[in-house]
């Protein structure tokens, strides 16, 4: 049988483990990328471990999130890591450039590659061929050290795609078609790898798209081949010598097939507030919308804003509609002046705004009371606009412009005609906004400038011997970590000040919880959580671990985790355990006393059941699926008290 595209990515980066479904693996990382929102806390982290430069082939930093600077708070980040990049031999990618998934794929991403990112949406790459994943800063900070990365090597599922796409209908619909097959939970554990015919009539940035959004099924990753598409691609990027033709083998052995006619796919959308409720367009027609936004990683392309403009230039928007483009990077803003694309969009009545997140992680652009928003974003998780509730549908471009047109929720295949656009073979490239690495003997010299927002780590203890708390709070199925840890214009300037930003723990959920638990560790009892299936979905960022270690929180029980926040959880020392009987979930009540006796010896014999009792109930039995690594880093009290006492 032969190998998959991610088998020969996979065996060309091992430095320890078998490529056999399960185990752990430790890969070697080429790439990393970070962004500014989850990037100082990398930073910070990577000064920590004490390294002299950058061991990584190349590392970028970009500041696309934190674009707002209403004081100077995100401004003194932002100088922090123009001068940590000069100072560690790091690419630094300035606010305005775009969105780091964007720019990667325009200026970084290789076929054949690994590339770490402090962002979940790091599988994005995976459209250019690369085997590209989203971790916690920790993670990245370690890979800058030249250290592996470490996962449970996953399942490989081939996606066949075959057939051609209907007019009207894009990459989006096809990635909102596999989520839905999938749900938010369906893709852990798994790497979701494209092949078949259907992928010939996607470019590089519709496969990108694809992957990009995989990431909301919890997939690991997603890849595609390096074919022709690529090459031409990179040609247009001035970056030729970077392809590398890279195929699976005609007989790759698959865990599971998963086929799809991409002729039968329709317009659809997410409805309310899961990526997962995915809906046909035409089932929710006719609904007024108030906002519809172009932009994010998903969705602002050229290819994705050339589409608007081609139908701006018969179309106006709707005057109650308030219609915005974020275009996803200088590069594509740049190339469709040169176009003349930009006219139409101009002059069709869209609010332009600068190449960034914004909207997306809730900097700006929230949606007004009780309205409906169509926008082409990643995630509508509950209050994530900033608006609280909130009726956001994510949507392909298509679709956003009929709608936005029209003023209701509209299929755009009532637009008649699809238009035909022509991508340039070369792009206009202007890096004016990406600076290179120093030379080493230059970089010594930079001096990093901090601001007083920018507080060092605190130290983590270590896992006390037995550990005796209480359950401070019991969450259902699904909760992410913007439930965790809350994003939004007021709370993102505080990632680089865990004291502040503790105080925003479950804010939504339960506003006294920083409070309660501060009580708690401060009485010497550990915190606890109990979490249902897929806790933990969602972004990447490690303050949704941090801040919960920072207020005395030291176990999680849940019925499942997601991939990311388990490995976060770990790397600052909380244990997650999972239900041995999930029906045990009804039996813990919020408030309920715990205690865990011997641990320390129970993890490190290797005991995978552990024995919880709960005062005044009979006790529960959970279940560790912790490697010895993993159990070491909990014990130490972070994977930094790890790195540096080896
Ligand atoms: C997101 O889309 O949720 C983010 C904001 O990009 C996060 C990272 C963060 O919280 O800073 C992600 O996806 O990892
Ligand atoms: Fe930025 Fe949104 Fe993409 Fe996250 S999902 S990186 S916030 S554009």
């Amino acid at each position: 049988m032969g190998i998959t595209l991610t088998h020969k990515i996979l065996e060309s980066h091992l430095i320890s483990g078998r490529l056999i479904e399960g185990e752990e693996i430790g890969i070697k990382i080429d790439q990393t990328l970070t962004q500014d929102a989850t990037g100082t806390m990398t930073y910070l982290e990577f000064e920590a471990i004490g390294i002299d430069r950058v061991r990584t082939e190349l590392s970028v930093s970009y500041i696309d999130h934190n674009i707002l600077q209403t004081d100077f708070r995100n401004a003194d980040d932002h100088r922090y890591l123009l001068t940590v990049a000069k100072r560690y031999g790091i690419w630094f990618s300035k606010p305005g450039n775009g969105i780091c998934h964007q720019v990667h794929l325009e200026r970084f991403a290789k076929p054949g590659k690994t590339l770490l990112g402090s962002d979940s949406h790091t599988p994005t790459a995976g459209g250019c061929g690369m085997l590209a994943i989203g971790a916690g800063g920790l993670d990245v900070a370690m890979a800058m050290a030249g250290e592996p990365f470490y996962l449970k090597m996953p399942k490989i599922i081939g996606i066949y795609l075959y057939k051609n796409l209907k007019p009207w209908v894009s990459a989006r619909d096809v990635a909102l078609y596999i989520i839905s097959k999938l749900t938010v939970k369906g893709g852990f554990g798994k790497i979701l790898e494209y092949f078949g015919p259907g992928i010939k009539n996607l470019t590089v940035p519709e496969r990108a798209t694809i992957c990009n959004l995989g990431t909301e099924t919890g997939a690991t990753t997603s890849i595609f081949p390096s074919d022709e598409i690529t090459l031409s691609w990179l040609k247009a990027q001035n970056r030729e010598n970077d392809f590398l033709y890279l195929m699976p083998d005609p007989d790759a052995n698959y865990d599971e097939v998963i086929e799809i006619d991409l002729s039968k796919i329709e317009p659809l959308c997410a409805c309310p507030s899961s990526p997962d409720n995915v809906r046909k367009v035409q089932e929710e027609a006719g609904k007024p919308v108030a906002q519809v936004i172009i932009g994010s990683c998903a969705n602002s392309s050229l290819r994705d804003l050339l589409i608007v403009a081609k139908v701006l230039e018969k179309y106006k928007i709707h005057p109650d509609v308030s219609f915005e483009i974020n275009p996803g990077s200088l590069q594509v803003l740049e190339n469709l002046v040169y176009l003349s694309a930009f006219k139409s969009i101009l002059q069709g009545g869209t609010r332009l705004n600068q190449s960034g997140c914004l909207g997306c992680i809730g900097m700006g652009q929230a949606p007004p009371t009780n309205s409906i928003s169509l926008r082409t974003f990643t995630r509508n998780f509950p209050g994530r606009s900033g608006t609280n509730p909130d009726f956001i549908y994510l949507v392909s471009p298509e679709t956003a412009v009929a709608s936005a047109i029209k003023g209701v929720i509209t299929d755009p295949r009532e637009l008649g005609d699809y238009p035909k656009i022509e991508i340039p073979e070369k792009f206009i490239i202007n890096d004016s906004l990406l600076i290179p690495p120093l030379p080493e003997e230059k970089a010594k010299k930079i001096e990093i400038i901090r601001g007083p927002n920018i507080i060092p780590l605190p130290p983590f203890d270590p896992l006390p011997e037995i550990l005796e708390g209480i359950f401070l709070l019991k969450v259902k199925d699904n909760i992410t970590t913007d439930d965790i840890m809350p994003a939004g214009a007021q709370i993102l300037p505080l990632r680089s000040n865990l004291p502040a930003i503790s105080e925003f723990v479950y804010k939504n959920i339960d506003p006294e919880f920083f409070k309660k638990a501060l009580e708690i560790k401060n009485k010497g009892l550990a915190v606890g959580i109990v979490g249902g299936e897929n806790y933990g979905q969602g972004s990447s960022r490690e303050h949704a671990a941090l801040a919960p270690r920072y207020l005395g929180v030291r176990i999680k029980l849940a019925k499942s985790f997601a991939r990311i926040h388990r490995s976060n959880l770990i790397n600052f020392g909380i244990l997650p355990l999972v239900f041995k009987n999930k029906k045990d979930y009804d039996k813990i009540k919020a408030g309920d006393h715990f205690a865990v006796y011997n641990l320390k010896e129970s993890l490190l014999r290797g005991k995978k059941e552990i024995e919880i009792e709960i005062k005044g109930k009979e006790k529960i039995l959970a279940i560790s699926e912790l490697s010895m690594r993993e159990i070491k880093c909990i014990l130490k009290g972070s994977r930094l008290n790890l790195a540096c006492s080896s």
